[in-house]
């Protein structure tokens, strides 16, 4: 059967709002640049310049200054992330991918079940990206298989992810599912987890993080 991905942007979606309320004091006590939220009576609130989150407010001393140190991702370009209140890019960095876990169907496509008399699979996980492949151990006799297995890749702005889920056999090794071959965006960096369905059904299947290393 076929992986496809369900979900990779929820998280980004939900940090893109700035706080609500705050004043709009133009360059309260500021040195920063531009019309700014920031003010010596309230420094919890974001830069703002010409409608664009730029930065986030600093105490310093008796001030406020807007600073260019990032809080969240979403105030850096497109291929950033907010790295120790730096925008920095998120991409020519190693990437650990976690392989979490997931559920197997009781029964493959043919109605067959997955190992001889009713046996339940013995489920591994193959991530591949950029061709570099990484092999979890086997989970023997198990429909919910936990790895909790590392992996680390150089993540470049042209990289492909795919995964692939088998069944461990003596002989030949079944195929659970497989993911097509696609690009690993920044989006789904950011977001640090990538869910997988089978194809038509949205329940989740394989979960895999993803954190910088
Ligand atoms: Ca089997
Ligand atoms: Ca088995």
């Amino acid at each position: 059967m076929k992986f496809i991905v369900t979900t990779f942007a929820l998280s980004i979606l939900l940090s893109c709002a700035p706080p609500m309320g705050g004043n709009s004091n133009n360059g309260g006590g500021g040195n920063g640049s531009g019309t700014n939220q920031c003010s010596p009576t309230d420094c919890n609130q974001f830069c703002v310049n010409d409608g664009m989150i730029s930065g986030s407010c600093e105490q310093s001393s008796d001030t406020c200054i807007c600073s260019d140190r990032c809080t969240f991702d979403s105030q850096c370009g497109i291929s950033e992330m907010c790295i120790d209140n730096d925008c920095e890019s998120a991409l020519n960095r190693d990437w650990v991918i976690t392989i979490v876990g997931g559920t197997i169907p009781e029964r493959r496509q043919s109605g067959e079940t997955w190992d001889a008399l009713g046996g339940a699979p013995d489920p591994y996980v193959v991530v591949t990206v950029d061709g570099e492949r990484c092999v979890t151990a086997t989970k023997n006799d198990t429909f919910s298989p936990r790895w909790n297995e590392e992996c680390t890749f150089t993540v470049f702005d042209d990289s492909t992810l795919q995964v692939k889920m088998g069944d461990e056999d003596a002989l030949e090794h079944d195929l659970i599912a497989n993911s097509n071959t696609e690009a690993l965006t920044v989006a789904q960096l950011r977001n640090g987890q990538i869910v997988y369905a089978w194809d038509g059904i949205p329940d989740p299947v394989l979960t895999l993080n993803l954190r910088l290393r």
